[in-house]
């Protein structure tokens, strides 16, 4: 028997703090979520969508090392803008928290304590490796060495990138620190673990019999881990950032960021409710089994979700399991994969800046092309045809010809239905039928079917307004256009609500022109919507065609992105020919003190410098305006060929000397100076 749900809890995995979120992200993730989401609240449904950034973990202390600054300024930097960006993005969730909260702390760390005091851990000593020099013990992710597998000098402990393979340190030839190159060593630790072995038959029967509905993605790598067969996992970890672990001896410890990271999900919720009593207690959406849970993740989460997750929730014994956990798989770009480390990604808050008010395109073309089945791509000249040949031209050309029609006619007031013909019956028909078989697909997860269904129906409109030909009719029969306009309406209105979930900034603006209130998703299918005689209002495009140089513009952002890392990459320039000492003692280089910098008018590329040679005073024009602000160096010390033969620019400036510059790999200059300040004139030997 089918169970009766009250609620349903959606909650969509916490992304890390460490950079912003790409459409790879959305994709997997929070577009379809959030369709969900907007669905069941259309329907009236009592639901609650769950969101925070995940600030524990390796990812963003490695990212705060690498800009010099503290993780927290990482954690508060990212968790700013991708809350930001979500939200501007229409992503939306009932809360945004984020795991470095006081209430989360308190949770996950007595979830710890409550499943150590009853001895759900097993305690293990075991060797791990050390990096003596900095007194650190290191996670997977920061252990790199040469995989064992196609031999790659810098795979990772947990995964070798240009293989695939997935990885255990230990097997990793010559493991090295990967930040400080250090060598390691092995060293005894403490740590607790969930044995996950003895949670195996559970598993099996809950998942590979009671959730046979699950995705074939989602079923398939939770049955190979299980036919694997399940071992003990730590949850705690050597680590200065974190959760302390809640146990007497266990200093410089944390639990680990999987550990926390999912009661995130529950804290989150606990922060909200406790803040909104109105929305009921929080131990009713995660202990009530009258509420149902869904995880929406990407399929790099599905063992922990899955497996994980519910193993702790069960050793805890108070909370519900999740009823399902529609998992994507990946997006990639342009044909490669979309990566943070490399850049090479499109960011969604230099989307939303470039692209201004045009959230619905994205959502459009991510769900369109979701990678709910397999992997899939995403292009841009894609993005503009979807954009333009569907969205423009089938949904606003539609909807736009609707209302410009009622406008010009009647004055934007709703006409009267007259006498149906056969084809306004049968057009009526196929719209009637949508509702169910929308709902079909989005209670089944198949948001990329559902929105194509949506579509249809506004191809069904634009054919029916086509073949209609009102334009041509109002000349001959004024009574029937106004039978064929009043359908046109109500296909409209039902096109606002079926678009909601998917579209929400375009069916809000749709939903004015047509001055409804509010909608309801049991709404759609009716023909009485727009009742004749209401007044509308004055309609604009409900969507702008994009343009070549909009897509050309990222496409080049993308290209000069690989440049970029091709050239970091590259060895640098191979050494010139020898030169003999003699013939480098007849350079003069020497350290001057810049006492005056400015641009030089109508020169982009030009500073000019007056130096102080030790001396006199001398004039020297540098290429490098488009690197440095002349205050910056005005005051510095600088090293220049004192004995250049004097260069005259085409605007008659004469250059006494060069000043010497390094060209990084990816053409940008820095000028060479001295460790210590010295008297200007002094002799580089
Ligand atoms: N932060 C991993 C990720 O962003 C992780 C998800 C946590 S969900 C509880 O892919
Ligand atoms: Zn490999």
């Amino acid at each position: 028997m089918e169970k009766i749900f009250k609620r349903t809890l959606i909650t969509s995995a916490l992304p890390y703090a460490n950079g912003p979120v790409h459409i790879g992200h959305l994709a997997g993730v929070y577009v379809p979520a959030d369709i969900y989401a907007r669905y069941l609240r259309l329907k009236g449904e009592d639901v609650l969508f769950i969101g925070g950034s995940d600030e524990h973990g390796v990812p963003v202390t490695i990212r705060a090392r690498k800009e010099g600054i503290t993780v927290q300024q990482v954690v508060d930097r990212y968790h700013s803008l991708i809350k930001d960006s979500f939200e501007r993005f229409g992503i939306s969730f009932d809360v945004y928290s984020r795991t470095t909260s006081k209430i989360h702390h308190k949770l996950a760390s007595d979830f710890f304590r409550k499943l150590y005091d009853e001895g759900k851990f097993v305690e293990k000593v075991s060797e791990q490796f050390y990096d003596e020099q900095t007194g650190h013990f290191l996670t997977d992710r920061n252990i790199k060495g040469e995989c064992p597998r196609c031999h790659a000098p810098e795979a990772y402990g947990d995964q070798c990138e240009k293989c695939g393979a997935t990885l255990s340190p230990e097997e990793l030839i010559n493991p090295y620190n990967a930040e400080t190159g250090n060598p390691l060593v092995k060293r005894e630790t403490k740590h607790w673990y969930l044995p996950l072995d003895k949670d195996q038959p559970w598993l099996e029967k809950w998942i590979l019999e009671d959730h046979k509905e699950w995705r074939p993605n989602v079923y398939g790598q939770c049955k190979s881990w299980l036919d694997g067969g399940l071992h003990p996992r730590a949850v705690t970890r050597d680590l200065d950032w974190g959760i302390p672990v809640p146990v007497e001896g266990a200093e410089g410890k944390v639990l680990y960021v999987w550990f926390d990271a999912p009661i995130g999900y529950i804290s989150n919720t606990k922060e909200l409710c406790d803040a909104h009593p109105e929305l009921g207690s929080w131990e009713t959406w995660w202990k009530d089994s009258s509420t149902r849970m869904i995880h929406f993740i990407g399929k790099d989460n599905i063992v922990f979700h899955c497996i994980v997750f519910p193993a702790m929730l069960k050793a805890h014994g108070e909370y519900n399991l999740p009823d399902n956990v529609p998992s994507n798989e990946f997006l990639n770009l342009e044909g490669n994969k979309i990566s943070t480390s490399k850049n090479y990604a499109v960011w969604l808050n230099e989307y939303l800046d470039e692209l201004p008010d045009r959230q619905d395109e994205l959502r459009y073309v991510l769900t369109a092309n979701a990678p709910e089945t397999k992997d899939n791509d995403f292009t841009w000249a894609d993005f503009q045809a979807r954009c333009n040949n569907e969205l423009v031209a089938v949904y606003g050309n539609f909807v736009n010809r609707a209302l410009q029609l009622t406008q010009k006619y009647y004055d934007g007031v709703v006409p009267a239905c007259g006498e149906l013909t056969e084809t306004d019956k049968a057009t009526l028909a196929e719209f009637a039928d949508v509702k169910a078989s929308l709902e079909k697909l989005l209670d089944q997860f198949k948001f990329r079917d559902a929105q194509k269904e949506a579509m249809n129906l506004a191809r069904i409109g634009n054919k029916y307004i086509a073949d209609e030909e009102p334009w041509k009719v109002i000349k001959t029969d004024p009574e029937r256009v106004k039978t064929i306009i009043y359908i046109s309406l109500q296909l409209t209105a039902n096109l606002a609500i079926a678009f909601e979930p998917f579209l929400p900034f375009s069916s809000k603006k749709l939903r004015e022109m047509i001055c409804m209130d509010d909608f309801a998703w049991n709404q759609l299918g009716r023909t009485d919507l727009l009742p004749a005689g209401k007044q509308l209002a004055k309609p604009s495009l409900l969507f702008s065609k994009i343009e070549d140089d909009v897509i050309a513009f990222q496409q080049q952002k993308l290209a000069d992105t690989i440049k970029a890392n091709e050239a970091a990459n590259a060895k640098a320039e191979p050494i010139k020919d020898t030169v003999s000492f003699d013939d480098f003692q007849k350079l003069d280089i020497r350290v001057g003190t810049v006492l005056e910098c400015e641009r030089v008018p109508k020169m982009k590329k030009l500073l000019k410098f007056l130096i102080d040679d030790g001396l006199n005073r001398r004039t020297i024009v540098s290429g490098i305006a488009q690197h440095y602000e002349p205050e910056e160096l005005k005051g510095k010390q600088v090293l220049f060929i004192a004995n250049l033969a004097p260069r005259e620019f085409k605007n008659g400036l004469v250059s006494e000397g060069m000043i010497l510059s390094a060209e990084n790999w990816d053409g940008s200059l820095a000028v060479t100076t001295v460790l210590k300040e010295v008297k200007a004139g002094s002799q580089v030997c």
